[in-house]
């Protein structure tokens, strides 16, 4: 849950983290989850590994967690579809950076509202390469400008911010122990160093939008031939109320 200054913050910095934590069973299970994942599945990139709930619907009880889901209720209201799902789980050492962006700039959703929740999993430090946010920069929901990202010290980001656009302005570190939760708007800019600290750096993320909007797969495969991630089997899943704008795509398990 959020209170109501948590909520205040989120609206004026674009970021949040939570007073409320998971608490330490919680996490254990998600960390041997994580780990039973990635020794399964050694091709997938743990800097960034999308698509969780794709892979094993067992993480939806993660996103609909009531703590998390609850805290999401309090910043796009109670009818809830969760878009995505991902680790960012930077290794201690050749850690990638994650380029500034906005996640505005790759979402398909109309009208854009959407939240992020960020679960920590290890200590996430200015050392290790914590996420990084420069507060007040979705206020004006302005998308700037993002160019591909060829470096291959990047996640797999393909687009990141134009060095122009980079707004003069000190960015905050998000330091989060485990089990700390913090939530980001999708206009707001936000980053990650590498890490090279030898701790890990391991990060949950789910991505939410109101079911008032519309998630168009017309609009993301059109981003997907101009080089924006691109995800034709995503699942959408309605984990809080009804489908308000009733034209979503919501996954039903076939029989
Ligand atoms: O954890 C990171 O390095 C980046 C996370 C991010 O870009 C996001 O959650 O939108």
């Amino acid at each position: 849950m959020l209170t109501s200054s948590e909520v205040e913050q989120y609206h004026e910095t674009g970021q949040v983290t939570a007073e409320c934590r998971l608490g330490e069973d919680v996490v254990a299970a998600i960390k041997e989850k994580m780990e039973v994942l990635f020794e399964t599945r050694p091709d997938l990139d743990q800097d960034y590994a999308p698509n969780l709930i794709e892979m094993d619907h067992g993480w939806l009880d993660y996103a609909a967690y009531p703590d998390v889901l609850n805290a999401v209720a309090k910043l796009i209201g109670d009818n809830i579809i969760v878009t995505g799902s991902s680790f960012f789980c930077k290794k201690g050492i050749g850690g990638k950076a994650t380029p500034w962006h906005q996640d505005a700039y790759y979402w398909p959703i109309r009208p854009l509202e959407a939240c992020t929740v960020w679960i920590s999993i290890d200590p996430s430090t200015s050392e290790n390469g914590c996420l990084k946010i420069i507060p007040g920069s979705h206020k004006e929901r302005e998308l700037f400008s993002h160019l591909s990202a060829t470096s291959d010290e990047n996640v797999g980001l393909e687009q990141e911010l134009s060095a122009e656009d980079m707004p003069d302005a000190e960015p905050v570190d998000v330091i989060l122990e485990p089990g700390m939760m913090s939530f980001h708007h999708p206009y707001v800019l936000h980053g990650a160093e590498p890490n090279n600290s030898g701790a890990r750096r391991g990060g949950l993320t789910f991505r939410y939008m109101p079911s008032s909007s519309y998630y168009d797969r017309g609009i993301e495969a059109r981003q997907g031939r101009q080089g924006v991630a691109f995800n034709a089997d995503r699942q959408l899943h309605l984990i809080r109320g009804v489908d308000v704008c009733g034209r979503n795509d919501i996954y039903r398990a076939r029989d």
